[in-house]
């Protein structure tokens, strides 16, 4: 019969593994304490600057309000829900320029401060206006400023701070992306967040990403968040945002942020913790670096 007599089948190659043997970035899982307790006693080379101001910065429903929940979720050991995440996608649902501090267990403030503001949306007249995120990266945006998606604050308004204090500017930038949606970011969207990026440059701020979403993102790593620098996949993600907006793979940092748990977990704690140390010592080398003088004009 014919049918036994049809194309031979090529030997089928395997699909390449999902995972490299090893990590390819350490982590000190198991060491959430010790971690922990470097950041809690962090002391800045500036004796100027008492909190190292961290400007929150992406898309609407990256997880920025999230990221920020999720770190102080780690020092109070506790789920806590001081920035408001929206639980459903669409428009932003951050609206004011806010400040947030990161208290200890004991209530006393860490020295980072977490600067959230309204996501960013592709549109024109659309989220947060990029001049207004810029104010606020320089120090000069009030606190509560209410984000208008049609107009940005100018130097007459009330709302526009005429002599920010040190701890007003910004030290760091933190580009908040989402792993998960990452590869479908719209040009114009990128666009703006280059353009904040650029002014960052200038001021010689460092910059990092935060890729957040890790475990919507690979199932191996939603099984395992240990897997995370194991993953090829997650890899591929931090490599795409680093093509995106021109951030080095060295200031890229994958977590996933508390979104759904009732406690607290090791592993989710020590990625959030050794991303900040990471952000922490980045903004300390640069103040170094800095001229003092030329940072308080
Ligand atoms: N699975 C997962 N969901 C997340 C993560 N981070 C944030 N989310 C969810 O994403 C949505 C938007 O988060 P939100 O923090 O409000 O984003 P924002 O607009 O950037 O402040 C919320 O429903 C969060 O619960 C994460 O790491 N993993
Ligand atoms: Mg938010």
């Amino acid at each position: 019969m014919g049918g036994s007599e049809s194309t031979p089948q090529r030997p089928q190659t395997p699909p390449p593994p999902p995972e490299f043997d090893k990590p390819w970035r350490i982590m000190p899982w198991g060491n959430k304490d010790s971690l922990g307790e470097k950041l809690r006693n962090f002391k800045l080379c500036s004796s100027d600057v008492k909190f190292v101001r961290l400007l929150i910065v992406g898309e609407d429903g990256a997880g920025k309000s999230s990221f920020i929940n999720s770190v102080n979720n780690v020092f109070q050991e506790r789920i806590t829900c001081g920035a408001l995440v929206d639980a459903t996608s669409g428009t932003s649902f951050t609206k004011n320029y806010k400040t947030y501090y990161i208290k200890g267990k004991d209530g006393s403030r860490l020295p980072f401060v977490f600067s959230d503001v309204m996501g960013l949306e592709p549109a024109d007249g659309q989220g947060a206006h990029v001049k207004d995120i810029i104010t606020a990266l320089k120090g000069f945006l009030e606190e509560g400023y209410k984000f208008n998606p049609a107009n940005h604050v100018s130097e007459k308004d009330s709302n526009y701070k005429t002599n920010p204090k040190v701890s007003d500017q910004t030290f760091c930038l933190v580009n908040v992306l989402s792993a998960s949606t990452v590869s479908l970011m719209n040009q114009k969207l990128i666009q703006k967040m280059k353009e904040i990026r650029k002014v960052a440059s200038e001021y010689n701020l460092p910059q990092v990403i935060i890729m957040t979403k890790v475990d919507e993102t690979c199932p191996l790593v939603k099984r395992n968040l240990k897997k995370v620098y194991t993953s090829k996949k997650i890899k591929e993600k931090m490599q795409e945002c680093s093509n995106l907006l021109g951030i080095p793979l060295s200031n890229i940092f994958p977590v996933k942020n508390y979104h759904e748990e009732v406690d607290t977990n090791d592993d989710t704690d020590v990625l959030i913790l050794k991303a900040l140390d990471q952000i922490v010592n980045l903004t300390n080398d640069a103040l170094e670096n800095q001229n003092p003088s030329e940072k308080s004009e």
